[in-house]
């Protein structure tokens, strides 16, 4: 009898690892690309037409599905990506701000990063880039805080190629007069690299890194690959050739309205005053040269994820890995008097997301629904039949991927860093608040997709407002960096 105990005992073991070898070996991979700051000028997108980005126009008719509604759920490097990967929204966390400390505050509010999550069930992860926001300004002591930390293997970050010359700005447009020291004031900036050598840019060298994994690699375990792109975030030093792509003359800019901003007033009267990065290029009659600039980042990002893309199409991992292209956010190239991100408008909300999932998403398809970087969380647990994170804010996009012309529109949240400062967008119309400075916005993008009309006090609009507004979060954790 303890024989046949022993006997079952061996049985049930071995059948378990079978199957639990059998379902893992079942599970797709992940490759998860991030690209910083890509707005949705890219070409299957359309957000401009002087896009040139071939590789993810391939994806695209690949099936790479466009999600063409996608919004961030905070318009700032740090925040957007502290929601993406805990799951959980700004509001909820206290992850404000870009220098937050992302490792003592996910093991202060027991929160399991997409990562780890993948690590705990199963997954490999490995990643190289910017995927975490590192904590900023960086500890000269602590590198270890651009993701190290959250991925089973981690390869370090690869050094820049400096421009040409030593004087910056490399594109001399002066700060104005009384402009405050930010971020803008130093990396503003745009012009060509030393050597015309692409292959010695950062972005190029991780995402060769990548492409070599794919290529190379034997994985015994399905993998969660995340790679960060970092450009087209500041500053656009990039060899030449990409400047030449988009010749000056060529260029048009985006739409803009004199005077914008006449009706938002704050609560002591002042009407917003168009952003000095805005201003300086303004002053200085350079509009072409910046959008031009952005244009080059863009088009040199593009070739940087083909390299991943054209990799894994040859990889014995083709057919049994989803791919996630996420910008982290928008970016505004003038529109609303403004560059940059950080603002609760539609050019900084609205960002680049691409999903393929093999056999499911259909080839060259964009698909309408209202989506938010948040749901990424709960979708590739779902999409790789892991359990469910109770802690996720966002809803699985399964359904939606499986009927993209389904009605998906529930209205969606990005908040921003200012306490008390949300964005309810609901695909026709937008609501945004500042508790603080006490302004209040409302646009009806099907009207004006350019949000130049702002509807808050019209009387038409007074069900819509309410509607809107009542989705506003009331509960809100106090700033991570205030509560330690
Ligand atoms: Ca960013
Ligand atoms: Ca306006």
């Amino acid at each position: 009898m303890k024989k046949v105990i022993k006997c079952l005992i061996v049985w049930i073991g071995v059948s378990i690892a079978f199957f639990a070898a059998n379902g893992a070996a079942k599970r797709p991979n992940v490759l998860f690309i991030s690209v910083d700051d890509l707005n949705d000028w890219v070409g299957c997108i359309g957000g401009n037409p002087q896009a040139k980005t071939p590789n993810l126009d391939k994806f695209n008719s690949e099936g790479g599905m466009v999600m063409y509604d996608a919004h961030c759920a905070a318009p700032l490097c740090g925040p957007s990506r502290g929601a993406l990967l805990t799951g959980r929204y700004p509001h909820k966390t206290g992850i404000y701000q870009n220098q937050d400390h992302l490792p003592t505050i996910v093991k202060k509010k027991n929160l399991i990063t997409l990562p780890e999550y993948f690590s705990q069930h199963g997954y490999h992860t490995i990643s190289r880039g910017k995927i975490f926001h590192p904590q900023s300004p960086i500890p000269k002591d602590n590198k270890w805080n651009f993701g190290k930390w959250a991925f089973d293997e981690w390869a370090g970050r690869p050094s820049s190629v400096a421009p040409i010359g030593s004087k910056r700005p490399v594109n001399g447009l002066p700060n104005l007069p009384n402009e405050k020291k930010s971020y803008h004031s130093k990396a503003f900036d745009w012009g060509p690299t030393k050597g015309n050598d692409e292959t010695k840019m950062r972005d190029h060298v991780t995402a060769s890194w990548g492409a070599k994994q794919l290529e190379k690699r034997d994985f015994d375990k399905p993998f969660f690959m995340a790679i960060g792109i970092s450009q087209p975030h500041l500053p656009w030093h990039l060899p030449q050739k990409y400047f030449d792509m988009h010749p000056l003359e060529d260029i048009v800019l985006p739409k803009t309205l004199k005077g914008d901003l006449k009706d938002i007033k704050d609560k002591k009267g002042k009407f917003l005053k168009p952003d000095p990065t805005w201003q300086r290029v303004e002053n200085a009659g350079r509009h072409k040269e910046a959008v031009q600039a952005y244009l080059a980042a863009v088009s040199f990002a593009d070739e940087c994820v083909g390299l991943l893309l054209d990799s894994l199409a040859q990889s014995k991992y083709a057919d049994n890995t989803i791919v996630v292209i996420w910008g982290d956010h928008g970016w505004h190239l003038g529109e609303k008097l403004k560059y940059g991100k950080a603002t609760l408008w539609q050019e900084s909300c609205r960002t680049t997301l691409m999903v393929k999932v093999p056999g499911l998403t259909p080839n060259n398809k964009k698909c309408m629904g209202v989506v938010n970087l948040i749901d990424l969380y709960p979708t590739l647990l779902d999409l790789c039949g892991l359990p469910k994170n109770s802690n996720n804010d966002g809803r699985s996009l399964v359904k939606l991927l499986k009927s993209p012309d389904m009605t998906w529109n529930e209205p969606t949240l990005t908040d921003f860093y200012h306490f008390g400062a949300h964005r309810i967008y609901d695909g026709r119309y937008s609501y945004i608040v500042f508790e603080g400075k006490g302004t209040e916005e409302l646009y009806d993008h099907k009207k004006d997709p350019m949000e130049w009309k702002n509807l808050v006090a019209h009387p038409e609009y007074a069900q819509i407002y309410k509607r809107l507004k009542a989705l506003v979060p009331t509960e809100r954790e106090p700033d991570s960096r205030k509560n330690k």
